[in-house]
């Protein structure tokens, strides 16, 4: 707890800095990647603060390519993203969940080094109600093994395993950063009278355990018969007491899991028998970020980070967590 005077202040980006330097080869340019998601994070969060007050809330009256309605906000959280990181000559591709095709800011074989996926607005159904919302991001190494493609495709599809930084920020009742380079987990909330977030945890550890699960029970039928059984067992008296938590915003609902322990769970379903959640910039960034806190995170089949993506927008099933929570989990699948 920062409450003392004499307790340094450390901001994020200083922190993001340190750790780099620690990497004998490093030339500064992830911190300066992430630099740019963090001046991105904060317009986007002075945007939702004010979504009553601007003519930002509601639906822009179109679609993505995933099908899914796409609000006012999706589109400028992505838009700032886009200028906030597209003009940093580091950066070679990005990749957004409101972007049919990567947009290439400077291609591999002309010196672009990184690849930024991100879902720019997370949970945005939330949006009109006050509840909470974020924006997630992975960040890959252009493969330098690879042709210059026009697409920049092939050098996106790479494995969870691959990420070289990941996190989020959480637009909550405070907005929190929470970032990974590898070397654990740490975050940092924005004080927002002075516009810069200060690091508030470091080498953050998810609980091993953690009596709360999270998912949406009202698809429980069309849900896979061992996360059925298990539903069964949680509220079960053997069970002892577990709770159900589900916000509906993957970011807010993994944030509180990492701090609290338990599980996160999006089943194959009926209307989504792939899982609802984006591979590459939901689940990775989630999975790489549970890791380096000491928890899991499948695709209920095996390590998620191990599945070789085939699409862009690629959807998978997630189940995230406590390592003993997800442990139990898979317990009923047979
Ligand atoms: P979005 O990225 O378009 O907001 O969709 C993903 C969201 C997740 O944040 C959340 O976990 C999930 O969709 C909720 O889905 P459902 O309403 O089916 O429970
Ligand atoms: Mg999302």
């Amino acid at each position: 707890m920062k409450n003392s005077l004499t307790e340094p202040i450390v901001t994020a980006i200083q922190h993001i800095h340190e750790q780099q330097r620690s990497h004998p080869d490093a030339m500064g340019d992830l911190s300066w990647l992430l630099d740019g998601i963090l001046t991105a994070t904060k317009i986007i969060q002075s945007y939702v603060r004010r979504a009553g007050i601007l003519d930002v809330i509601g639906s822009q009256g179109t679609t993505n390519v995933q099908g899914e309605i796409v609000q006012k906000l999706d589109i400028i959280a992505n838009e700032t993203i886009l200028r906030c990181l597209g003009y940093r000559d580091i950066v070679g591709i990005m990749v957004s969940e409101e972007d049919d095709e990567p947009t290439i800011v400077k291609s591999p074989g002309s010196g672009g080094k990184y690849i930024v996926l991100f879902d720019p607005l997370d949970g945005s159904s939330n949006i009109d109600v006050n509840v909470s919302i974020g924006t997630i991001f992975s960040v890959l190494r252009c493969r330098p093994d690879l042709p210059d493609e026009k697409t920049g495709l092939a050098h996106c599809l790479q494995r969870g395993a691959e990420q070289v930084a990941a996190g989020y920020v959480v637009y909550g009742s405070s907005t929190v950063m929470a970032y990974t380079t590898g070397q654990g987990v740490h975050m940092a909330t924005l004080d927002p009278s002075v516009g810069t977030y200060v690091l508030h945890a470091e080498n953050l550890k998810m609980p091993a355990r953690g009596k709360t699960y999270s998912c949406n029970e009202a698809y429980c039928d069309t849900f896979p018969e061992g996360v059925q059984k298990y539903l069964r067992w949680a509220k079960s008296e053997e069970a002892g007491g577990y709770g159900l938590r589900y916000i509906g915003s993957l970011v807010a609902d993994f944030h509180r899991t990492m701090l609290k322990g338990g599980v996160f769970l999006y089943p194959p379903t009926s209307k989504n028998p792939q899982g609802k959640l984006r591979l590459l910039y939901e689940a990775n960034p989630l999975a790489f970020m549970a890791e380096q806190a000491g928890g899991v995170a499948t695709d209920f089949t095996g390590r998620l980070m191990d599945k070789t993506p085939t699409s862009l927008h690629e959807r998978t099933p997630l189940l995230i967590g406590s390592t003993e929570e997800v442990e139990r989990v898979m317990s009923f699948f047979d």
